[in-house]
């Protein structure tokens, strides 16, 4: 079953993605998404030069020898740019395995360990009166847990509250990213009782979910965990930059709020000290930034080790493609904690047809072979590439902040 093609499409069906078709000799497709919000031609460039020349002519069938072939064969391992790529070959050679079997992935994973991915919404609002309204539209709509991100009074703009609410996107086009500023002492004043408020308006039922975006320091993330344990979030998201897992640690021993982490980190090796020091609940990665499901199979198995769940990143800019692939690893998993599901737009829903369905809170995957969509190159054609970035954060003196 030799790989006679390997194509890159880029597209901006009001956002950009980019996404990895493969072609067996038989006529069988697969495809993956290798969307890096904000450095997308990179990943296209690292698949389309390097990668995809040195697919033609390989077994389309031995996935794992070509995850190790593209993550120990380039030399130069690990990184965003590499994992989102690897990933995407991945996915698609595990959908091309699906439709050869005539088996939807999930199957393939060892089948159903649950009956529905249960899935949080996000609800935003530039005070909490706001917020409120939209966690009300979330609950009519059947959710049962919802991210609550709420402006910060004093700042004029604040990552995650949006002015489009349904369809919230991240990035914004442009020839250089929008600032935003940011101040933790601000945050740390407002953010406590604004949580407050939205948990007394819903009580202890819905599931409510915070993401600090990795802005805090340790000790400021212990403080924060410590002043929301009444609030009993299901997760606080990112309190602090991952990669310093030690700083970890210091939060942990103050607060028994629940943290979650991961959506920027691609390996393994990036959730070691987290997860056998048992630092992190949820890991918050994805089969687009961990190498696809051969590699997130692994670190979710140590995290099942360390009594740690999945919560994987599922914003605007993880393609359709992307989230038919985390559904069927969700389904599969057994250590599953809860799915991201920030709902495309119509556009993109045209450019990326899927079969997997939202009904009460949770999401299906469908039962087509493979994973349950594709790619409509006619409809990707009409909406070129568009640059686009995440915005920056500075500080409210003018110095570069974290994410
Ligand atoms: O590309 C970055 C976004 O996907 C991210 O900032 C959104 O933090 C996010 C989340 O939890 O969905
Ligand atoms: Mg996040």
């Amino acid at each position: 079953m030799k790989i006679v093609d390997a194509r890159v499409i880029v597209c901006s069906p009001g956002r950009n993605f980019v996404t990895l078709k493969l072609t067996t000799e038989d006529g069988v497709t697969g495809i993956g998404d290798a969307t890096l919000n904000g450095r997308e031609l990179a990943v296209a460039s690292y698949l389309s030069d390097h990668v995809c020349p040195a697919l033609l002519g390989r077994d389309a069938s031995r996935i794992e020898d070509t995850w190790q072939y593209l993550y120990k064969g380039a030399y130069w391992r690990g990184g965003p740019v590499g994992m989102t790529a690897i990933g995407a070959v991945d996915t698609a050679l595990w959908d091309i395995k699906g439709k050869v079997a005539g088996l939807p992935v999930y199957q393939l994973l060892g089948g159903r360990a649950r009956d529905g991915v249960l899935v949080y919404g996000h609800a935003n609002g530039r005070d909490v009166g706001e917020a409120i309204e939209w966690v009300h539209d979330y609950v009519e709509r059947g959710y049962r847990a919802v991210r609550v991100q709420v402006g910060i009074p004093g700042l004029a703009s604040t990552y995650g509250v949006a002015d489009e609410k349904r369809y919230y996107e991240p990035a914004d086009r442009g020839a250089a990213p929008t600032e935003n500023l940011w101040s933790s002492e601000t945050y740390l004043r407002a953010i406590p009782d604004a949580l407050e408020r939205v948990r007394d308006a819903f009580g202890f039922d819905l599931h409510l979910l915070h993401d600090v975006h990795h802005r805090l320091r340790p000790i400021e993330a212990a403080e924060l965990g410590k002043r929301l344990e009444e609030v009993r979030l299901f997760w606080l998201e990112d309190p602090v930059p991952g990669e310093l897992q030690e700083g970890l640690r210091l939060i942990r021993s103050h607060t028994t709020t629940p943290i979650a982490i991961g959506e920027v980190l691609p390996t393994i090796w990036d959730f070691r000290t987290m997860l056998t020091e048992q630092l992190i609940d949820y890991v918050r990665t994805s089969v687009q930034r961990a190498g696809g499901i051969s590699h997130l199979r692994k670190i979710t198995s140590l995290a099942e080790l360390h009594h740690a769940r999945t919560g994987c990143h599922g914003a605007t800019d993880l393609s359709p493609v992307c989230m038919a692939a985390a559904l069927h690893f969700d389904i599969s998993v057994a250590n599953f904690g809860i799915q991201e599901y920030m709902p495309h737009t119509a556009e993109t829903d045209e450019v990326f047809p899927h079969d997997y369905r939202y009904a009460n809170g949770y999401l299906q995957p469908g039962e087509s072979p493979g994973l349950g969509v594709e790619i409509d190159e006619a409809a990707a054609a009409r909406f070129p590439y568009e640059r686009a970035y995440l915005p920056v954060n500075r500080l409210l003196d003018g110095t570069m902040h974290s994410w």
